[in-house]
């Protein structure tokens, strides 16, 4: 990571008012990097006025909250949400950088922001020309597994050290993005046994991470694996299937069984989203870049990783939906 802009941005917040935010239904990642991303500025400027917003938070990440508090009683994790959102200077989003993922508060002109903002997050995408976006301190690093890895990387730069609760918060962040370490690289490795410290047990984070079992997901994965579609392209298989709701699950468990893309989309009469997924040996033998197709799709707002990615849209679901299989197939008959 390059900190020589990091250094002229982190001088110019000093006597700022500053807000800090991330995708709505907030997510481990999205939930840890905010909370370390304000720790982290007011422990390097003791003056400085940080705020967080959260617009909604995912029932995962608020169990997994609920259990953190248990451990450690006195950690203050919501506190001010949804106050003292006037006058705010500075808007720094993470975890995205695709505005029509983000809920903001009413203070602050959601089309055409109406004041200077970055983006820190590890989703690819290309330059995007937003007002108000500072283009050239927006931190976009789509080889690390997750944002929190970010805000560590900063951390570690200025020397900040991290209490626990915030280290448990990082792990939990990377382990949820990565699916469990399926996704992770080497370096997400070598992150990963710096927060481990002898104070943190695994086997205890691992049952902070257990999930309810949850009923409405089990109907889905269901629902969608019985709506299948078989595509075979090359020697390679593509399932194509539709629900309402929890398309990256079932887009997940289809590469489990076999598949290897998978493409789940979830459609109202007003929009629409696609997830697609891809095991990584497809991506690293073909160069099959799911973000990249997604993100060069006109007709809505798309982008992600090579084998995760994800679009939202509102029109032409029917030759959208055909673009993205022609360009996964176009790559998987290139080789
Ligand atoms: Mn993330």
């Amino acid at each position: 990571m390059n900190f020589k802009k990091f250094n002229v941005l982190l001088s110019e917040l000093s006597n700022k008012k500053v807000l800090i935010t991330t995708h709505d239904q907030v997510d481990l990642d999205g939930f840890a990097s905010c909370l370390l991303l304000k720790y982290f500025l007011k422990t390097y400027y003791k003056n400085i006025e940080v705020h967080l917003f959260f617009s909604s938070i995912s029932n995962f990440t608020l169990n997994f909250i609920s259990k953190l508090k248990s451990l450690f009683s006195d950690m203050v994790i919501l506190e001010e949400n949804n106050k003292k959102y006037y006058n705010i200077e500075f808007l720094i989003i993470l975890d995205t950088n695709n505005l029509n993922q983000v809920v903001l508060p009413e203070s602050i002109k959601k089309v055409d922001v109406n004041i200077p903002f970055i983006f820190i997050d590890h989703h690819f995408k290309p330059n995007h020309d937003l007002v108000n976006n500072l283009v050239e301190y927006n931190i976009i690093v789509d080889e690390f597994t997750s944002t929190a890895e970010i805000i560590f990387e900063i951390c570690k730069h200025y020397q900040i050290l991290i209490p626990i609760n915030f280290r448990y918060l990082i792990l939990a962040a990377i382990y949820t993005d990565t699916g469990g370490f399926k996704y992770a690289n080497n370096q997400t490795f070598h992150k990963i046994s710096e927060l481990l410290d002898d104070d943190i047990d695994y086997q205890e984070l691992l049952t902070l991470l257990q999930k309810e079992s949850d009923y409405s997901k089990k109907i889905a994965i269901i629902k969608g694996l019985q709506r299948l579609e078989i595509i075979k392209s090359h020697d390679w298989l593509i399932g194509l299937s539709h629900v309402s709701s929890y398309t990256s699950s079932v887009a997940s468990i289809m590469l489990q069984i076999g598949f290897d893309v998978s493409i789940v989309y979830s459609k109202t009469s007003s929009n629409y989203r696609i997830t697609t997924r891809a095991k990584k040996e497809i991506c690293s033998q073909t160069g099959l870049h799911l973000g990249k197709i997604l993100s060069e799709i006109k007709e809505g707002e798309g982008g992600g990783h090579d084998g995760a990615a994800s679009l939202n849209g509102e029109n032409s679901f029917d030759s959208t939906l055909n673009i993205i299989l022609e360009k996964i197939n176009k790559t998987l008959n290139n080789i």
